[in-house]
């Protein structure tokens, strides 16, 4: 792709970028429940990855040869559900559901909701569920490739590192993990909790490619997501380091919205930030 043309591809990227964040603050508000810090961190990886890199298709959410997207940080549900919304799983109005009883769209994933592979929410099982479907993949003789969203807290999971030997092992090398690195977990820094560093060298040492980029750049995202597809005989790990909160000046790196709504006055400064409609 020229130059110019990539500049168009991720200005448009980074529009739909602002979009669902601003969906992903509107769902929570409404829901009065939520994290928002961890869903917003992630926006622009799920944004590379269904709007430039993944094969997928709306229409036919059950498509054999798909590839598979599993997000492990569960909580991050709300900016699966606008992700899906937007790329046309379901309509966007569905979005004002969330966490409502009877709603489609509960606070972690379910895989009832199209496009939703696996349910997730409980920490440290998406890797291991990516690997079963990457290993089945490469059974089956399939091209589709699998992708999962891990949050650095979530590697405190000794499943993680299970299924990271796994990986290797079985030279999946049509598996994608990615970190969303943002320093944070539910109590504080991570170095602080349960310290990660160096956390290149931990994957390297299982055997995996490691790749580090900002995670909050889209641009960088979609390079070290289409180099991942050129490394063979081993998986690839895309270590991403980005904001807790990404694009709200008072919510950046301030854990103490983890785990919970804006009030209105938050909410309107938020909007206020992230700009256009919706
Ligand atoms: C097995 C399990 N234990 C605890 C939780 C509660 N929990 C939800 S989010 C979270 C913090 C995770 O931190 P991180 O993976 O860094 O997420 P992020 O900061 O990106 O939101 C915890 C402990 C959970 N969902 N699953």
């Amino acid at each position: 792709m020229g130059s110019r043309r990539k500049m168009e591809e991720t200005k448009k990227l980074e529009k739909k970028a602002e979009t669902i964040r601003r969906h992903v603050l509107n769902m929570i508000y409404e829901a009065g429940s939520g994290h928002p810090g961890g869903s917003l961190s992630c926006v622009d990886i799920l944004t590379a990855l269904y709007f430039h890199t993944l094969q997928h298709n709306s229409k036919d959410p059950d498509w054999a040869d798909r590839d598979r997207f599993i997000l492990s940080k569960g909580h991050a549900a709300p900016t699966l559900y606008a992700t899906l919304a937007e790329a046309g799983y379901f309509s966007v109005e569905e979005l004002k559901l969330l966490r409502k009883m009877g709603s489609m769209l509960q606070g972690h994933p379910d895989n009832k909701i199209p496009g939703v592979e696996v349910s997730s929410g409980s920490l440290g099982q998406g890797l291991s569920a990516a690997n079963g479907i990457a290993l089945a993949g490469k059974l089956d003789k399939k091209n589709f490739r699998v992708y999962t969203l891990l949050g650095d807290g979530e590697c405190d999971e000794g499943q993680i590192w299970e299924a990271a030997m796994l990986s290797s092992h079985y030279k999946l090398d049509n598996l994608t993990a990615i970190i969303d690195r943002n320093g944070l977990q539910i109590d504080g820094p991570t170095e602080k909790i349960m310290c990660l560093e160096s956390i290149a060298e931990k994957w390297r040492a299982f055997g995996w490619h490691v790749i580090e980029v900002d995670g909050n750049k889209i641009e960088e995202i979609i390079k070290a997501l289409d180099n991942a597809k050129n490394i063979k005989g081993q998986p690839t790990v895309i270590i991403a380091h980005t904001f807790k909160g990404k694009g709200v000046s008072f919510m950046e790196w301030i854990n103490a919205f983890h785990g919970r709504a804006l009030n209105k006055e938050e909410m309107k400064k938020a909007l206020e930030e992230l700009g256009g409609e919706g």
